[in-house]
């Protein structure tokens, strides 16, 4: 296990396993200029979703990163099974993306596109929207996920209104959907532990039920059988609420972040009738299923079902600068920009929103995608993805499987008594074995870049069956 310990007084050292990593006296200034170099202190960085005390006391850092492989300070190889955060679908340090970023940075380091613009952010856009659902052209660029679902839900208002529809307001998202942490994705987002301390909420949010229903589809593979009447429940919330108060359904096509949760056959395609039926917009959060993650560019080309408007984030530069974006119908773009009552047609964007690095990134990474047949790679080896996570059904503590494209999730029966307990056991045995996965509640997420080798999964599937057989 790495083990990281802080000396204070002077001259200030950093020990990894008892080996002395920064040499004493180094001056603090060089120590922080690149993340090779261990920090002198661990305690001002407030940590987002993570026990910071449990994580100072005992940390686990990455300082370097290549292909499938994170590096620890001392050099130890740690296998990805995540892309990071599902987000490095390329591989680590991909050399043409990084070189796309260096060219960008030494020449335009930064302009903002309120009432002016810079050629990068045109041409992301067009090249962006080759790849969305056909006629899904219109892309509002932002720096997250989070910023890409508050977006999106502010453009299908704005809509709504455009259309001399103002009465539907109402914001429809599922149980356990994660939407981002901002407050509109918060409100839609349906993750309890996400909501409970944030006060009331936006106004005019309902949810639907989650889909996730293990009695009658545990181990299935791929999309499970049972479940599409789920999306029937919006029936019910447009009984009550009238569907001329509801502007939008938002959904994940695949939820990740609660644990990947497949949706049931015919599912979404429920859902799509029944927001054209009833004149609501149907918003896919594709922040995890977007860039070839499920073997097609989107989740929309994957199950056949198109959105009104479409959220992403993550790998759309392969992560290496922070970005998201929408994108819009060109229906939802002409009735917004073409029946606005004042010059600026939506009151929104960022600072940051097409910043030229990012930018620069991603018009490489989508070349590297295409090259490399990325999403074609990922639909190849799906299959023998499903074998080899599917191979873990007898392993100890494991009560299902899920799976599809390149995304898995293992669930494991609860310790009792003590929820998430075992699961946060799991990963820090797998990261300490040399494996990076993901855990949420007692479920193992993986997703792995999509250069992954069948070796690479042979590895994870071997490591993940030894750790769950000495877990208590
Ligand atoms: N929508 C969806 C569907 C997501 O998965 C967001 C929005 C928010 O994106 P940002 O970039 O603001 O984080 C996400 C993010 C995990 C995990 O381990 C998942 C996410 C983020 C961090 C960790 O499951 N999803
Ligand atoms: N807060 C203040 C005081 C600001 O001036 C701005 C932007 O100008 C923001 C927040 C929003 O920042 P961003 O555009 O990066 O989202």
């Amino acid at each position: 296990m790495l083990r990281c310990t802080l000396e204070r007084s002077p001259p200030e050292r950093f020990a990894v396993n008892g080996i002395l990593l920064r040499p004493p006296g180094l001056a603090r200034e060089t120590c922080c200029m690149t993340s090779s170099r261990l920090p002198n202190s661990l305690d001002s960085f407030w940590m987002p979703f993570t026990p910071n005390k449990v994580f100072k006391a005992d940390p686990r850092l990455v300082t370097r990163a290549e292909g499938m492989f994170y590096y620890t300070p001392d050099g130890r190889a740690v296998l990805d099974g995540t892309s990071g955060l599902w987000c490095v679908a390329a591989g680590h340090n991909q050399p043409k993306i990084v070189e796309a970023i260096r060219m960008a940075a030494g020449e335009l380091d930064y302009a903002g596109s309120f009432n002016m613009g810079h050629p990068l952010a045109f041409e992301f856009a067009n090249r962006l929207s080759t790849l969305t659902p056909e006629g899904m052209d219109r892309i509002f660029f932002t720096n997250s996920g989070s910023e890409s679902v508050d977006t999106a839900l502010k453009i299908a208002l704005a809509y709504q209104v455009a259309r001399g529809k103002p009465g539907k307001y109402r914001l429809i998202g599922r149980e356990r959907a994660y939407h981002g942490v901002n407050f509109g994705g918060m409100s839609v987002g349906g993750i309890t532990r996400n909501r409970v301390n944030f006060g009331p909420m936006v106004g005019g949010v309902d949810h639907l039920p989650h889909t996730h229903d293990i009695t009658r589809n545990a181990f299935t593979r791929g999309q499970p059988k049972h479940g599409a009447e789920y999306a029937d429940a919006l029936e019910r919330l447009v009984l009550l609420h009238d569907a001329s108060t509801i502007a939008a359904v938002i959904v994940e096509p695949v939820a990740g972040s609660t644990g990947v949760l497949v949706p049931p056959q015919g599912y979404l395609q429920r859902l799509r009738e029944l927001c054209t039926k009833h004149d609501i917009l149907l918003i896919f959060d594709e922040v995890i299923t977007g860039f070839g993650r499920l073997g097609a560019p989107f989740g929309s080309h994957y199950f056949g079902v198109k959105p009104d408007l479409l959220t992403m984030a993550k790998a759309i530069n392969n992560a290496t600068v922070p970005m998201g974006a929408v994108a819009a119908s060109r229906e939802i773009y002409d009735t917004v920009t073409s029946q606005s009552q004042t010059p600026i047609e939506l009151f929104h964007g960022y600072t940051m929103t097409a910043h030229p690095l990012a930018c620069a990134a991603g018009l490489a990474t989508l070349d590297v995608f295409r090259e490399q047949g990325l999403f074609e790679r990922a639909a190849e080896l799906a299959p023998y993805w499903e074998d080899a996570l599917h191979s873990l059904r007898d392993a100890r503590h494991v009560i299902d499987i899920r799976n599809l494209g390149l995304i898995g999730g293992i669930e494991m029966e609860p310790r009792a008594g003590k929820p998430t307990a075992r699961a946060l056991e799991a990963f820090r045995a797998c990261f300490d074995a040399g494996l990076l996965v993901r855990v949420t509640g007692d479920i193992i997420a993986l997703s792995p870049p999509l250069i992954v080798e069948k070796t690479h999964i042979d590895q994870m599937v071997d490591t993940i069956r030894s750790v769950l057989q000495r877990l208590e």
